[in-house]
């Protein structure tokens, strides 16, 4: 691989189409790109999925094999991914010169929190991975949303420890005013703590000041990447921060594959 990215995210958020849309953003900049899905519960994927592990295990087998409903299935199905991912290594070996965005599990804990998951990026990628944290546009213009979602994205970093970009996706949804005061929450953390005191009344004071402030001390939360994966917008960024983290932020030439 040349280089790896991971779309984590809450479910809903648009880690598959955020997958689909990146994946065809590269290969119209002339980049070999694959997408392999990882979620073994997927019933329907926006993309022809380069490596499948639908094709490896089935939900509906881990169902009947261990007597469980769909929610116990899922995490079973997790695990087996996760334990087993020695029987992936062959077939992303096709993928040698390609990037490939790994489309993870719908629920963010059946990736970002089982125990075996920082070590199948490692062992898929190594040092070529880099952590999408996918998040909600609409979600992330109110404060409390805001801070949130920017608390998960801490947790994820701090589970992984790779390069990472916090991707808000689905900007189309919001307005260019709500857009502006995102960017001014980012800025200044003054105004999102004045933000969020106004939306939350109740709160006690000093322990949302304090989480705010460790936002601008602390580099972890970084800021955001405005995208549109509907309508293929801030891809350019995406790439920047990913190929950054490959390699200094220097292009690398790859030719577009026919097939
Ligand atoms: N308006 C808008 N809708 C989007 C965007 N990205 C995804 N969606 C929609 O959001 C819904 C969920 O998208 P998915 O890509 O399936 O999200 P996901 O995170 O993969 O979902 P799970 O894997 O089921 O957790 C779908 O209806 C998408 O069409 C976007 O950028 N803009
Ligand atoms: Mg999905």
């Amino acid at each position: 691989m040349i280089g790896s990215i991971y779309a984590v995210g809450a479910a809903g958020t648009g880690k598959s189409t955020f997958s689909a849309s990146l994946k065809e953003w590269m290969i119209a900049q002339g980049f070999d790109t694959a997408v392999a899905n990882l979620d073994p519960g997927a019933e329907y994927l926006p993309y022809d999925a380069d490596f499948d592990i639908r094709d490896m295990i089935s939900l509906s087998e881990v169902m009947s094999e261990y007597s469980l409903g769909p929610n116990g299935a899922q995490i079973v199905a997790a695990d087996l991914l996760l334990e087993n991912f020695q029987v992936m290594l062959k077939p992303l070996e096709e993928f040698d010169d390609y990037y490939v965005i790994f489309d993870t599990p719908g629920q963010i804990e059946l990736f970002a929190f089982r125990q075996a998951a920082p070590q199948l990026v490692d062992s898929l990628s190594g040092s070529r991975a880099t952590i999408a944290f996918i998040s909600d546009a609409v979600l992330a213009s109110t404060p409390s949303g805001f801070v949130s979602q920017k608390l998960l994205y801490g947790a994820v970093v701090s589970r992984f420890f790779k390069p990472s970009m916090n991707v808000m996706n689905k900007c189309d949804l919001i307005s260019d005013k709500e857009m502006d005061t995102i960017k001014e929450w980012e800025e200044d953390t003054d105004k999102l703590l004045e933000a969020y005191m106004d939306e939350k009344q109740k709160t006690d004071k000093s322990y949302f000041a304090g989480i705010i402030r460790a936002f601008s001390e602390i580099n972890v939360a970084g800021k955001v990447i405005p995208v549109s994966s509907r309508d293929l917008l801030g891809f350019e960024d995406v790439y920047s921060s990913m190929s950054m983290s490959f390699t200094g932020g220097e292009d690398t030439d790859t030719s577009l594959k026919d097939d």
